[in-house]
């Protein structure tokens, strides 16, 4: 089998930990200019060196904010083509795969799942022709007040409910989420604790997010994003080997 790996942030070294070290570099330098600018700022100078010191500290000012702009324009093109969205289309795209749905029929309060039913199975036809050479594996997932369904689909384009859900590595799995009722987050973590990705699960939209596993192992669902008491409870296991 064919060992590809996909080019995600977290695998060209600006993982969790290392975004978290520059943030915590950056929050160290910025203290540290803010007390050498508090403790040169005089109180009592008289109004010639205050008209001074005040447009030196207008002309810094202006280069401060010149950083944080260069700073995030720098980031912003380091990422490029290495976002989750970027990613996910490329590989689709590189399938040939472009006619996805996302976007549900209305559907009122409690028929979220039902509105989706169609469109996912639409997607999971789209797809089929791919899962059964091999090229994809498709997961469908359903999000709800707490709970995290699996499905995974036969050769005939059926849904099958996974109770313990086993993928492959160097397979690019495409997961087809949805939300029987308010918004979750799909969070998935390695064994060693890394968020290795997360994607947004909102009811009446059919999110597509593309991810292929290096490593095998067992990996942790976790729902990110505030659903209700419950919302810690909403854990799932996803297996790979
Ligand atoms: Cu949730």
């Amino acid at each position: 089998m064919m060992v590809m790996a996909i080019p995600y942030a977290a695998n060209i070294g600006l993982g969790p930990l290392t975004l978290a070290d520059i943030f915590t570099i950056l929050l160290i330098i910025s203290a540290g200019i803010l007390i050498w600018v508090a403790t040169r700022a005089k109180h009592n100078m008289d109004d010639s060196s205050q008209d001074r010191y005040r447009h030196k500290m207008e002309r810094f000012e202006k280069y401060w904010i010149l950083v944080a702009i260069v700073s995030i324009i720098i980031l912003n093109i380091a990422l490029v083509g290495t976002t989750p969205q970027t990613v996910t289309a490329n590989t689709l795209n590189s399938l040939g795969v472009s006619n996805l749905q996302t976007q549900c029929p209305y559907a009122a309060p409690g028929h979220y799942a039902a509105a989706c039913n169609n469109v996912i199975q639409q997607d999971v036809n789209e797809l089929l022709p791919l899962q059964n050479q091999g090229k994809i594996k498709i997961v469908v997932v359903y999000a709800g007040q707490w709970y995290w369904d699996f499905y995974t689909v036969a050769s005939n384009g059926t849904l099958m409910a996974a109770k313990n859900l086993t993928v492959s590595p160097n397979v690019p799995i495409v997961f087809l989420l949805t939300s029987v009722d308010v918004n979750h987050d799909f969070g998935l973590y390695s064994p060693d604790g890394t968020l290795e990705f997360q994607t947004q699960v909102s009811p009446d939209y059919v999110s597509v997010f593309v991810y292929q596993f290096s490593h095998v192992g067992p990996r942790l669902v976790r729902c990110l994003e505030y659903c209700g008491p419950g919302h810690w409870t909403m854990m799932a296991e996803i297996y790979i080997e």
